[in-house]
């Protein structure tokens, strides 16, 4: 394959500025494009996104020539594994493709129109409103949780704008594309089947080829140091070889194991031995499946990997870039050291994004993190009509093949929302009797699922029940998304429910100072300038924002405080949902947060904001995913100490709950022996002589338990007495940065230290750390600049819930 990727030049007709032969990135789109030649602004600063909509109601031109000598191949193909999307494809001015559909890869021959000498290559790409306009005309528009036609095109739904995302309509070449020259046959699919039996693994792989002549072929599969080989008849266009490799090491998520990872390669080959194609992947021995066996609580899902049950500690994943060109493997390597860090072990590819990548699952593969991947179906009903019948099974044909090597990819999930968005979002009034999506659920992708890669589960949606006559969001049967919190009630509701596994549920926070002062100019910054309404993309966001707060924490007296105690009500919010969920396992065995990251600086729901910055959340998700983790929650009859016990070994130690006033007196004492089975939790229930407060606004629990510990509050913050916030702080510069020790004089809530503040570049180990009078703490600064220790140990960089009452 020769890439195709240089001298590239996009134009278009009738825009609001001239573009013409502006050179163009390839893989790339049109937005990142006229960024780079200074012709559009940053469409993440400020408010820019609002004038840059015409771009995607542009037709745009990419063209490039490139030189040919002539014949000595019989076949010569374009190879382009991605456009965006609807696209017509010429050569020299002749037609020789078209494609509506980002999420599949094209070839097209282009023997008919190559010419020996220069040859210009064109791709127009037109507006995707037009088109929606024309399917719109065709099929009948559908109902959708947002006022755009995402669902009436295959691409990335995302890119109309989402709750979190700017409206960025991109146009280009998003994947390679090159030029292949191939004689006799090519490798056109390599499909494998990978599962283990005791410790031999075994490989099924199906081999199919193009064929330019009717020579016989021989194909040789080798992994594992096991060799099959198998001829292709002259009439035949595939093969199918087992391999049973022995004495595999099996894969396993992380925190079960190790990820020995196997290389398996496919060669194809003349009769005579003339190697004429080969195929390389590497793959890891395991078996999946999910358990929904009906119980006494109604119908689990529990993943399971290698017959062990698996508590799912997952986040969404989005995205990572809203132009998704600009993802690099670096960067998803920095988001997945991040998710492990957190103790992440699971992330699902939500179904508005795209089938995710190589570089993705590679990586996924390597670091053990189970990924779940919704086909790309989001948030509205979904003509089943031609064109899409076809694009749809097209698309997931590819997509379960090309990914069916990597032992990290557990399951399928059909769609996200879509099941629960006709049962209650009102669409059946709206659609009357149109299709919507339910015959891909729950026809066409699980048997393409099926017939592809039966080693895998497949879920007809996120969330789904497991069965038509029970409603697809409840509780109690298969995977469930709680949103009511988020969006109308407080977060404490999040104990009203025990999900069999909690797909999606989250709570919002604004990304980090450094990154707002980086994306937006709005003097002041405030909760409501115009930048910051602007990077807010959810409904009433902001009143939600407030009405969470308000139920919790201080007032603010200004941006700083409310863009702290924004982040830390966040933080705790989902802090108790996990620790909630996972004191409830084995019945609920599973929590996905949404979400994991960002794909532009805006107020989201996500752990990591759009510039890649951890936001406290991140911090408190490490603390509630930890493998030991000691929680107290409320049991019928009172106050419970539990001990999550996510590992092999049994947790065996001795817990001591104590009493303290907020003077950090020590009132009553409990010590409870806890002893932990490997991978289950231990409820066990708090004296009332220490769990019940004589004046809950000034009482408070500790519970500790070697390394662990948890707290509880009887009261809200802004009811409880706190004192003063006093503290001395020492400064040591280090190697790396600083570090940073405050020892604490009177009680300090949710201390936590800013860096950014001073350095975009800085980060910091911890945040969220409550100390009692005596107590101390170093935060570890990471920064190359040199910075200012009064400003390092005082208001707005270093701060504590206490700050703010006094
Ligand atoms: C669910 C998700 C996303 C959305 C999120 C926050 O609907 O599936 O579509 O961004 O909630 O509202």
């Amino acid at each position: 394959m020769v890439q195709l990727h240089h001298g590239w030049q996009v134009s278009a007709r009738n825009t609001p500025v001239p573009v013409s032969r502006v050179p163009a990135a390839v893989p790339g789109c049109v937005h990142t494009d006229l960024l780079a030649a200074g012709l559009i602004p940053d469409p993440f600063l400020d408010a820019n996104e609002t004038e840059l909509t015409w771009i995607g109601r542009t037709q745009w031109t990419y063209e490039t020539s490139f030189q040919w000598s002539g014949p000595v191949d019989d076949r010569i193909d374009l190879v382009c594994a991605g456009l965006d999307t609807v696209a017509t494809i010429s050569l020299n001015g002749t037609e020789v493709g078209r494609t509506a559909n980002m999420h599949r890869g094209y070839r097209f021959d282009l023997r008919s129109a190559l010419t020996p000498g220069r040859n210009d290559l064109r791709i127009t790409f037109d507006s995707p409103y037009d088109y929606t306009a024309a399917m719109a005309r065709q099929v009948g528009s559908r109902p959708g949780a947002y006022d755009e036609p995402y669902n009436l095109i295959r691409k990335m739904a995302c890119n109309f704008g989402w709750d979190w995302g700017p409206t960025v309509v991109t146009a280009g070449i998003w994947q390679p594309i090159g030029l292949h020259s191939w004689s006799t046959a090519r490798l056109a699919q390599v499909r494998p089947q990978i599962t283990v039996d005791g410790t031999t693994g075994v490989v099924d792989v199906h081999v199919e080829v193009e064929r330019a002549s009717t020579e016989s072929l021989h194909v040789t599969v080798e992994v594992g140091g096991v060799v099959g080989v198998a001829s292709i008849g002259a009439g035949s266009i595939g093969a199918t070889l087992r391999l049973s490799v022995p004495d595999v090491a099996r894969w396993w998520p992380r925190g079960y194991g190790e990820q020995p990872l196997y290389p398996l390669r496919v060669v194809l080959a003349t009769e005579g031995g003339r190697e004429l194609d080969r195929w390389e992947r590497r793959v890891g021995f395991r078996t999946v499946r999910v358990d929904t066996t009906p119980d006494e609580h109604g119908t689990p899902y529990t993943v399971v990997v290698n017959d062990v049950p698996v508590f799912v500690k997952g986040v969404n994943w989005i995205p990572d870039d809203a132009f998704v060109t600009r993802i690099t493997r670096e960067r998803l390597a920095e988001r997945f050291r991040q998710a492990c860090a957190a103790n992440i072990n699971y992330l699902r590819v939500w179904g508005g994004g795209r089938y995710e990548s190589e570089d993705f699952y590679e990586l996924a593969d390597e670091l053990g993190l189970m990924v779940g991947q919704d086909f790309l179906f989001a948030c509205a009903a979904y003509p089943e009509e031609e064109p899409f019948a076809a694009e749809v099974a097209a698309e997931a044909r590819e997509h379960v093949v090309r990914l069916a090597s990597h032992p990290s990819l557990v399951t399928w999930t059909g769609n996200n929302e879509n099941i629960w968005g006709f049962a209650d979002w009102g669409w059946p009034e709206q659609l009357h009797g149109r299709s919507w999506g339910a015959g891909f659920y729950h026809e066409l992708l699980p048997s393409i699922v099926a017939e592809l890669d039966p080693t895998r589960p497949y879920w007809p949606g996120s969330p789904w029940s497991g069965t038509p006559d029970i409603h697809p969001n409840d509780p109690a049967h298969g995977t469930m998304h709680i949103w009511d919190v988020w969006n109308q009630i407080d977060y404490t509701h999040y104990r009203d429910y025990i999900p069999r596994f909690c797909a999606e549920f989250g709570f919002q926070a604004p990304p980090a100072y450094a990154t707002l002062r980086r994306a937006l100019h709005d003097e002041p910054l405030a909760s409501d300038s115009p930048g910051m309404r602007h990077h807010q993309k959810a409904a009433d966001g902001d009143l939600k924002l407030r009405r969470g707060l308000d139920a919790h924490l201080p007032a603010p007296r200004d941006f700083d405080d409310w863009h702290y105690l924004t982040q830390v009500n966040q933080a705790r919010a989902i802090q108790l949902a996990v620790e909630h969920f996972r004191s409830h396992q084995p019945v609920c065995m599973g929590a996905i947060v949404w979400q994991l990251n960002d794909c532009w600086p805006v107020t989201s729901w996500a752990a990591i904001d759009g510039d890649g910055r951890r936001k406290p959340l991140w911090h408190a998700l490490r603390a509630a995913y930890a493998d030991r983790l000691l929680t107290i929650q409320p049991r019928e009859g009172g106050l419970a100490l539990v001990a999550s016990n996510d590992t092999d070994r049994p947790w065996t130690a001795e817990a001591t709950v104590t009493s303290h006033d907020l003077s950090g007196k020590a009132l009553a004492a409990v010590t409870l022996a806890l002893d932990v089975a490997p991978r289950s939790v231990a409820v066990t229930p708090i004296p009332d002589g220490v769990a019940l407060p004589e004046e809950p606004r000034s009482e408070l629990l500790r519970a500790v338990a070697g390394e662990q510990q948890a707290w509880w509050f009887h009261a809200e913050d802004r009811e409880i007495d706190y004192p003063a916030a006093r503290y001395d702080v020492v400064v040591e510069p280090t190697t790396g940065g600083y570090d940073v020790t405050v020892t604490a004089g009177t009680i300090l809530r949710d201390l936590s230290l800013f860096p950014d503040r001073l350095d975009p570049a800085a980060t910091v180990d911890q945040a969220l750390v409550t100390l009692l009078p005596g107590e101390s703490v170093t935060f570890t600064v990471h920064s190359a600049a040199r910075l200012d220790a009064a400003a390092l140990a005082a208001q707005p960089v270093l701060r504590c819930v206490n700050d703010i009452t006094a």
